[in-house]
């Protein structure tokens, strides 16, 4: 029994994450010049090559990095870090921004900058990590969970308080701590990795200007802690994607038309009036006191600012100044703003609030009713739904873990899907996750047994389609494997791919079963003397192996789909 994402070696050979590092700017990559620290290139030869634990020392390879829209490739060097507790070795590279940027001065380009790098290159690597300044970078966690959709990979952001390259920094172990969050856990979320902990992106703020603890998510706790042991993730906060589509992106974003606002005391009404009547505004954060509340002003002339603005069709969102805490109907002064008309944006962020409602103010067909609506709706995990009711179940020790997944994994391969059913509703959901003796998750178990309403149940309850079983196979290899030809469909659509790694493998057993193979994007190609090789290693594991990947390309000797 594995836990999630953790793959032991793979017939002594270890296997390989490919990450892709994308820089954007910030303190991490700064040199001293002149006019203070600014932002330098070359950051994978002059700040990681020279270092054990980001290089390995193993001969220089390259790997293809898609540079721009038109699909254009460049081969980059990349490096590789030793191998780590879970038995995998980590390679990266490290895609340079022609501008490399101090954080404060990223807007809603550089984010649609960011988004389009993962998009294009989301099928050569596992997961992203992306180095930004530390200033603006919750905002940036927070623009990205929205413009990242049906997001299968980690996003992992990272930054620090000193340069790489000062002898006492924070840089080296933010980098690290991320890179081996990024290849070895399958967390479809934008994280915030920073001083041993990954946050919730849309969760986190920066709360320190020069601690090493410069994040906090006050109202979520970590996804994952990183102790002198391991790296504990917390599976039960994870959030997915439940819905059967690929990943794809959405780089419009309005925040040229919204404002945030502090309130304060003896703030006046005209004050609030003036930002409401800016030209175009569409929407505003609107910082209150405590839960949510707001001087009334004379003769409620506040409220009827806010109810006439409101009128007029501008979204005013209402958060709090406390760090922690929720915007709950409590108090009159609170009661009046949301009988005017303003939406509780419960215990968001102010950073989640704004862009989220550039986000949806951009969406076509945005109607202010609509984007109020969805305001108080959980889009990716950014606020605490208080309607949504929080189980806790007992905590399971190992065994019970390795009985679950058993009991479940003889319900799939029975087709039973009531059972299926039964033991999700009672079971975490990380379950789906989690990976038995051979590395096979209940969706690698799902995507080769014949019952396609168990798949499309389970991929919609959060399944992965992306992490791989010991013999670095993906559900979607399996599914081609045994000729299912429905199964690959519907993994494809809900944005499987295979794994580079894969690729070999998959081009040789496309000759002999080019239908289900081209379904599952490979066509037909010539075979090399190392692809001979590779199907002389895939028949001995289909004679030798009890595995899934034997039975699956068993079941396609004898024929059992097109
Ligand atoms: N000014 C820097 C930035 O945000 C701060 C940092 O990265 N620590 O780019």
């Amino acid at each position: 029994m594995m836990e999630n994402g953790t793959v032991p070696e793979k017939n002594n050979a270890v296997l390989e994450s490919r990450v892709l590092i994308i820089m954007t700017g910030g303190t991490i990559c700064m040199r001293p010049s002149p006019s203070g620290f600014v932002p330098a290139r070359g950051f994978q030869e002059q700040c990681l090559s020279r270092v054990p634990t980001f290089n390995d020392g193993s001969p220089p390879a390259t790997i293809d990095v898609v540079v721009n829209a038109a699909g254009d490739i460049k081969s980059h060097p990349s490096l590789r870090t030793p191998q780590t507790t879970y038995g995998r070795q980590v390679r990266y590279t490290v895609f340079e921004f022609e501008e490399l940027l101090d954080s404060s001065s990223i807007d809603a380009k550089g984010w649609a900058e960011i988004a389009h790098t993962i998009e294009w290159n989301y099928t050569l690597f596992d997961s992203f990590v992306v180095l930004h300044g530390t200033d603006s970078l919750a905002y940036t966690c927070s623009a990205l969970s929205f413009m990242l959709q049906n997001l299968g990979k980690s996003v992992v952001l990272t930054g620090s308080q000193a340069p790489m390259l000062e002898l006492q920094n924070d840089a080296t172990d933010n980098l690290l701590g991320s890179l081996v969050v990024a290849g070895h856990f399958m967390i479809p979320e934008v994280c915030l990795y920073f001083n041993n902990k990954l946050f919730r992106g849309n969760r986190s703020s920066k709360v320190a200007a020069s601690d090493f603890a410069a994040f906090d998510s006050p109202n979520c706790p970590p996804l994952a802690v990183t102790t002198s042991m391991r790296t504990n993730v917390n599976w039960q906060l994870v959030y997915r994607p439940r819905s059967i589509q690929q990943f794809h992106i959405q780089t419009n974003l309005d925040t040229k038309h919204v404002a945030c606002l502090r309130i304060f005391p003896g703030i006046q009404p005209e004050m609030v009036d003036a930002v409401l009547r800016l030209d175009g505004l569409r929407g505003l954060v609107l910082e209150t006191f405590g839960a949510g509340n707001a001087p009334h002003g004379q003769d409620n002339a506040m409220t009827k600012v806010l109810a006439d603005a409101i009128k007029r069709g501008i979204v005013i969102v209402n958060v709090t100044q406390c760090l922690t805490g929720s915007v709950s109907p409590v108090y009159a002064t609170g009661m009046s703003l949301s009988n005017a008309g303003v939406v509780a944006g419960f215990d968001m962020t102010t950073e989640a609030a704004l862009t989220k409602l550039a986000y949806l103010l951009a969406l076509p067909d945005a109607t202010p009713d609509c984007v109020a609506r969805q305001m108080s709706v959980s889009l990716r995990g950014e606020l605490t739904a208080s309607s949504q009711p929080v189980f806790q179940h007992p905590i399971h020790t190992l065994p019970d873990r390795v009985q679950a997944l058993t009991i479940l994994g003889y319900a799939i391969a029975q087709g039973d899907l009531v059972r299926v059913q039964e033991i999700l509703k009672t079971e975490h959901d990380w379950i789906l996750n989690d990976a038995d003796y051979s590395g096979n998750t209940p969706i690698h178990l799902a995507a080769s047994s014949p019952g396609l309403p168990i798949l499309h149940f389970l991929l919609l309850q959060g399944g992965s389609v992306h992490l791989r079983n010991r013999n670095g196979r993906t559900p979607l290899f399996l599914a081609a494997n045994a000729g299912l030809a429905e199964h690959v469909l519907l993994l494809r659509k809900s944005g499987a791919h295979l794994h580079s790694e894969e690729q070999t493998a998959a081009h040789l057993l496309a000759r002999r079963r080019p239908g289900v193979w081209g379904l599952a994007g490979i066509g037909p190609q010539e075979i090399s003397n190392a692809e001979l090789e590779e199907e002389e290693e895939e028949k001995e594991k289909s004679r030798g192996s009890d595995s899934i990947d034997g039975l699956a390309i068993r079941a396609q000797r004898v024929g059992s789909a097109p």
